[in-house]
């Protein structure tokens, strides 16, 4: 029989409620002891009902708590499972934790809920990382994707390649074995493995965006000098990070931070202003801004709207003009004196904003949106960490190597053994494959009492 286990779920710091989760076979012969009404009753535990208890040992009180339980196996574990809904103070939460342990609990490791859910199939390896994402989500778009892989459709799909590859395997091992009785089916197993190469193909080019919404988008300022890219970064911002001022060259090492556009995570950076200039710092701070840009997914490249165009921006607008990148015409609540339509011709995106008052300015908002569609992050969710991308990565090759060995007329022996790596890497990405290490690894990953 397993452990029952306690720990304090939410964070350690003082709030006005902080929740205390017991899970496990004895959670209720654990709990029920130290439970009263207001009446110094016992107190019944029903499945999911929210009780008002104190909790009490030897005539003592700690707290006064709303104890809801959970009957297995229909709670997040599997197993009957308990959260204390208790004052948030640190002192309050750890004394109740403390009479939890007296009572026979093991203080549980971390992800040790999660880990019981997945040993319990009531998660698949697929949504444990769903529930890290959701937690760690700092965007929209982070916390939609999570939510969506929780929801489970990806998590089907490749539960469903996983077993299409285990048939497939079993069919032609049949024929290696019983090669008189089976028909032939090296046609078949071709056609389904090609099927299944193009499904691969499909979730790997999903994860592309998975990266993009986990790591964020990064986003280089560049321009000539004074066009107002700090003042555009502090608008973006929300606050002043960067310096502004009237004197061209104010800008010199990179400054970064992190914001969010469009409901995605970016990363812009506030670049030195570009110009031919002797002084050797800022010469330095324009190769570093050169390189920023260079790196950056996307560049705002921003021109003075209030002043005719010159040579510095000209030279700009041959380097960045480029799909993919905006052209921000600034300084729009001053009369226009640049060349737009000439801005317009060089960059197929282009926006007209005031950075100083923030007009304009949720046109970036829209743009990032528009260009990156998070909204449109397929209703089922995209793969998002490293480790799944390269199992399916890995899948796919050996499906690839499958399908080769079949067209050269390899015997279905020598196939069968690249669908069983094939099908043991597609598995591992919903945790039907993996071994136990794997398990705590991913597992340590979460925070305890989660
Ligand atoms: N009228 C007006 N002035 C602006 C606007 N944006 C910036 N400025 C002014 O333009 C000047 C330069 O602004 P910065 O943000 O420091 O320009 P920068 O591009 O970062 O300049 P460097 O760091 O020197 O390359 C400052 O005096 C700003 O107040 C705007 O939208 N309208
Ligand atoms: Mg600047």
């Amino acid at each position: 029989m397993s452990d029952t286990i306690c720990a304090i779920a939410t964070a350690p710091a003082t709030a006005a409620l902080g929740i205390i989760r017991v899970s496990g076979p004895k959670t209720k012969e654990f709990l029920s002891p130290l439970l009263q009404n207001q009446k110094g009753e016992a107190v019944l535990l029903c499945p999911r009902k929210a009780t008002l208890c104190r909790i009490v040992k030897n005539h003592e009180v700690y707290d006064e708590a709303v104890v809801t339980f959970y009957e297995g196996p229909r709670s997040y574990t599997g197993e009957d499972t308990a959260e204390l809904c208790c004052h948030g103070g640190l002192y309050v939460l750890q004394s109740v934790l403390e009479l939890l342990l007296e009572a026979g609990c093991r203080m549980a490791e971390p992800g040790e809920f999660s880990k019981q859910a997945f040993l319990n199939g009531k998660l698949d390896l697929l949504k444990a990382q769903a529930v890290i994402d959701l937690i760690e989500a700092t965007s929209r778009a982070e916390q939609k994707n999570a939510l969506s892989q929780l929801e489970g459709h990806l998590s089907k799909r490749i539960a469903a390649l996983y077993d299409r590859l285990v048939t497939l395997n079993t069919a032609l091992l049949a024929y290696v074995d019983f090669p008189e009785e089976v028909d032939a089916p090296e046609e078949d197993t071709l056609l389904e493995l090609e099927k299944i190469e193009r499904e691969l193909e499909e979730l790997l080019a999903g994860t592309r965006r998975g990266q993009l919404i986990k790591e964020g988008l990064n986003i280089a300022i560049v321009g000539a000098p004074n066009v107002g890219k700090s003042t555009l970064m502090n608008q973006l911002l929300g606050y002043d990070r960067s310096i502004v001022s009237s004197i061209p060259g104010t800008t010199r090492d990179t400054v970064t931070e992190g914001c969010r556009l469009g409901g995605l995570k970016c990363h812009l950076a506030d670049t030195a202003g570009i110009r031919n200039t002797a002084d050797p710092i800022e010469q330095q701070g324009i190769s570093i801004a050169r390189k920023k840009a260079e790196e950056a997914t996307v560049v705002f490249a921003v021109f003075d709207g209030s002043r005719p165009l010159n040579e510095e921006d000209l030279a700009l607008m041959e380097t960045f003009g480029k799909e993919g990148n905006l052209a921000i015409i600034n300084k729009a609540d001053q009369p226009k004196l640049a060349n737009i339509e000439y801005i317009k011709n060089k960059f197929i995106h282009c926006v007209e904003i005031s950075a100083r008052t923030g007009t304009g300015c949720e046109l970036l908002d829209q743009w990032v949106q528009e260009q990156y569609s998070v909204e449109d992050t397929a209703a089922e969710g995209v793969l998002t960490s490293l480790f799944q991308t390269q199992r399916l990565t890995a899948g796919l090759r050996f499906v690839r190597k499958a399908i080769e060995g079949l067209q050269m007329g390899f015997t279905p022996d020598l196939a069968s053994l690249d669908i069983t790596e094939a099908a043991s890497a597609v598995g591992e990405v919903t945790g039907a494959t993996v071994t136990d290490q794997m398990i705590d690894r991913i597992f340590s990953r979460f925070c305890v009492g989660k």
